[in-house]
């Protein structure tokens, strides 16, 4: 006699065949170059081990399909291999750390993840609203966008801003072996994010801070961060240091 399978196993198998059909098998992340939410989930899904295509999202054109996936226009947006989109940096890192155990990015007890969250937010509002908004935005966004010429006082205040941040950087590592505690977690990675992007368009000045210096030749020499190193933009190549593992 043919066992046949239970009904909700036939449907389980049915929806897995068709979702197959339907959806690609791959992770897709929809991104810009330089932009460093997209960087920072890059990060987390190297950490993370996940294999991964990178679409770039011309997010100005806003494309219909595109806006189907995300109403609010921005990247990253990530597309599962069954179809399920996850919209936001924020969202995508918390949900990689819940789907994938290894390594923990957010930490484990409240005050640890609290703390983790903490700086998350300082590096992707205070530090991109000072920084990388007056520097990557102002001389890379608008020269391709054709926007016009770089405001000067933009930038004048991102090369003043970022050193109170490196400073403030390595105000924590004088605590800590890492930024938010005593292993490297997403605020690691949102601060080292943004700062890859200020250093691809060589804004970053390392030489008067060692300490942040240090800690980020640590992040940039993990596997996780090889894919940005490899980033060069065509036209707009980064400077030589950029992916040098002895900057
Ligand atoms: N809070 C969002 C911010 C994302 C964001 O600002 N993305 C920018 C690129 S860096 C974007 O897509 N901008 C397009 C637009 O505002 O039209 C996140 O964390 O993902």
């Amino acid at each position: 006699m043919i066992a046949v399978p239970p009904p909700e196993r036939i449907e389980k198998r049915f929806f897995a065949i068709a979702n197959r059909c339907k959806y690609p098998v791959m992770r897709i992340l929809h991104h810009v170059w330089l932009s460093p939410f997209c960087r920072k989930a890059r990060i987390v899904l190297g950490e993370k081990k996940v294999d991964f295509e990178m679409r770039v999202e011309k997010v100005w054109e806003r494309d219909e399909a595109f806006l189907v996936l995300n109403p609010a226009g921005e990247v990253p947006v990530m597309v599962e291999p069954d179809g399920a989109v996850i919209a936001g940096s924020g969202v995508i890192c918390e949900y990689l750390d819940e789907l994938i155990a290894e390594p923990p990015l957010i930490g484990e007890h409240p005050p640890e993840r609290a703390e983790v969250r903490r700086l998350v937010g300082w590096f992707d509002r205070k530090f991109n609203a000072e920084v990388t908004e007056n520097l990557v935005t102002e001389k890379m966004m608008k020269r391709f966008l054709g926007l016009g010429e770089p405001d000067s006082a933009a930038v004048r205040a991102g090369h003043v801003n970022i050193h109170y941040h490196l400073d403030y950087i390595a105000y924590l590592l004088e605590r800590r072996d890492w930024l938010a505690g005593n292993r490297m977690t997403l605020a690691d990675i949102a601060a080292a994010a943004h700062l890859s992007a200020v250093d691809y368009v060589g804004d970053v000045p390392w030489t008067d801070h060692a300490a942040a210096k240090d800690w980020y030749a640590r992040i940039k020499s993990r596997p996780s961060f090889r894919g940005l190193l490899a980033d060069s933009i065509a036209g707009a190549p980064p400077p030589k240091h950029y992916a040098d593992p002895d900057f």
